[in-house]
């Protein structure tokens, strides 16, 4: 097999000079400076962004100020038509927007197919149909009246105001959606800041998102690095940040957002997400288990499974099994259909994991799989499985946010559950087992804001998402996110 042909409209968006997207428009960037993006299927330059600069950034903020009077001033219904409009416009460019992506992220060009845009556009909907349904309470006051007269009191619901959405490189696409979704169901206006390594895809976003109807102002995409983010939170005229990245960046976020102004923040950061297996899962379904939780987009996924735990009784053979199946993959181009397994996401990040691996190396884990880097200029990174000592070894204890499943035995669940929580993190985990029984007593003891039981990764727009402890404040999906997007405004009437 061989990559697929780009499509024309790829080369020519790529070929542009890119700057930002400004009230409904692009903009050629006044900054001085400027960032390469990289193909990190082969180290090609592919385009060069713009590095926002302070007047771009005052720019942004009073176009999203002028946006938030317009949006939050039209009706739900004419906010959740041009969400489904967009929604049609993504799959409209399906291939496109997924061909951007992979060449920006190194992701499998179906997994940019399927997760970025499908699933993308199937959040999108789920999120346009919330903008009809937002509601506040009534409230019959419970003071005694004092001299006859009464009272009546109602919440409303009302848009927080301008958004600041910083966003990753791992599903660079979805994860902005969810953010511009979010903000723009409930009437906010929403600048987004993508991260450095992949921000294509949201330029040309921005493009379908006028195109679908959206009025200038309600949504600006500003490139660049960190310190750009940081701009927009600290800035007078924003109102709240919902971020997903790394817990450091994360804290840095959530520092400037409360030091500055109160600023709201939603955070979604990683983890350390636990695996458990009881003893009756079969080896097979173990092997399916493990590469569904930690190998899916190279486990470079916030949710992804990091920490493996298995019965002492059953971890030679399951070890075995995964090593057979892991070097059966298919490693090579993002661009080719027949590829099973990519690079990561950026040098930087390929280096992160040659770090962590020396590290395992040098503390006496046991490499059983993998554990080195591709040759080439290519980001490839070998699908690795790392046998640790004891529960404090670096591998178990830090993100690798790569393909990296680091396993522990255990003898018995008293043991299982202390190792399960035993971690600052708290975003998901997963446990597997036939006996449902056991499970659902099991359920309550462990701490995680999303636990799947014989499953892992999946999320869907309708359960809400978000981590504890040090995982991130805040919550994605379902309902949840309302509350962050909005504020509660109460009134009470007497008469
Ligand atoms: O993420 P960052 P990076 C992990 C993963 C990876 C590591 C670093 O382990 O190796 O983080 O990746 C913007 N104020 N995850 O550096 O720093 C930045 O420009 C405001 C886990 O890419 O978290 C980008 O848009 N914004 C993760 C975004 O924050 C700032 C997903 C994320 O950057 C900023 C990605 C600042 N001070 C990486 N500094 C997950 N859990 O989903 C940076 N940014």
């Amino acid at each position: 097999m061989s990559d697929i042909t780009l499509l024309p409209a790829v080369t020519a968006f790529l070929a542009r000079e890119h700057g930002v997207f400004i009230h409904g428009q692009h903009l050629a960037s006044q900054s001085s400076s400027n960032i390469a993006v990289v193909n990190p299927a082969n180290g090609q330059t592919i385009a060069h962004i713009a590095d926002a600069n302070q007047a771009e950034v005052d720019h942004a903020v009073s176009s999203s100020r002028q946006g938030f009077t317009a949006w939050s001033h039209t009706s739900p219904a004419a906010r959740a038509a041009v969400l489904f409009k967009l929604a049609d416009l993504l799959e409209a460019n399906r291939e496109e927007l997924a061909q951007l992506e992979t060449l920006q992220s190194g992701k499998l060009i179906g997994i940019s197919r399927a997760f970025e845009v499908e699933q993308a556009a199937h959040f999108l909907r789920y999120y346009a149909g919330w903008a009809t349904k937002i509601t506040g309470q009534t409230i019959t006051p419970s003071l005694p009246s004092f001299a006859g007269e009464r009272y009546s009191a109602f919440t409303l619901r009302e848009p927080i105001g301008v958004v600041v959405g910083i966003v990753p490189w791992n599903f660079a696409t979805m994860i902005a959606i969810w953010k511009l979704a979010s903000a723009l169901t409930t009437g906010c206006s929403i600048i987004l800041k993508p991260s450095e390594f992949t921000p294509l895809t949201l330029l040309r976003i921005a493009e379908l998102a006028t195109e679908a109807g959206l009025p200038a102002g309600a949504l600006n995409v500003l490139t660049g690095g960190g310190l750009v983010g940081k701009a927009l939170i600290e800035h007078a005229g924003t109102d709240k940040v919902s971020f997903t990245g790394s817990v450091p960046t994360g804290i840095a976020v959530g520092q400037a957002a409360m030091g500055a102004k109160l600023t709201r923040a939603t955070l979604e950061l990683g983890g350390k997400n636990a695996v458990a297996f009881l003893p009756d899962v079969a080896t097979d379904k173990a092997v399916d288990g493990i590469i569904e939780a930690g190998f899916l987009h190279s486990g470079q996924i916030c949710a992804a499974g990091e920490r493996f735990y298995v019965h002492r009784s059953r971890i030679d053979p399951l070890l075995d099994a995964l090593s057979q199946r892991l070097g059966q993959l298919k490693i090579g181009s993002p661009l080719d259909e027949a590829t099973q397994f990519g690079p990561v996401a950026n040098k930087p990040h390929q280096q992160k994991l040659a770090e962590l691996f020396a590290i395992a190396r040098a503390e006496g884990s046991q490499i059983i799989h993998g554990g080195t880097l591709g040759d080439g200029p290519g980001c490839f990174v070998e699908p690795t499985v790392i046998l640790a000592r004891s529960a404090s070894d670096t591998l178990l204890t830090q993100e690798t946010f790569g393909p990296v499943a680091t396993f522990l035995p255990y003898d018995d669940e008293d043991e299982l559950l202390h190792l399960i929580n035993a971690s600052p993190y708290g975003l998901s985990a997963s446990l597997w087992t036939n006996d449902l029984g056991k499970a659902m007593r099991m359920i309550p003891q462990i701490q995680a804001g999303t636990l799947w039981v014989n499953m892992h990764t999946l999320l869907d727009p309708a359960v809400p998402f978000g981590g504890i402890k040090a995982s991130g404040i805040g919550r994605e999906f379902g309902s949840a996110f309302i509350d962050d997007f909005t504020e509660l405004k109460s009134v009470m009437i007497r008469y």
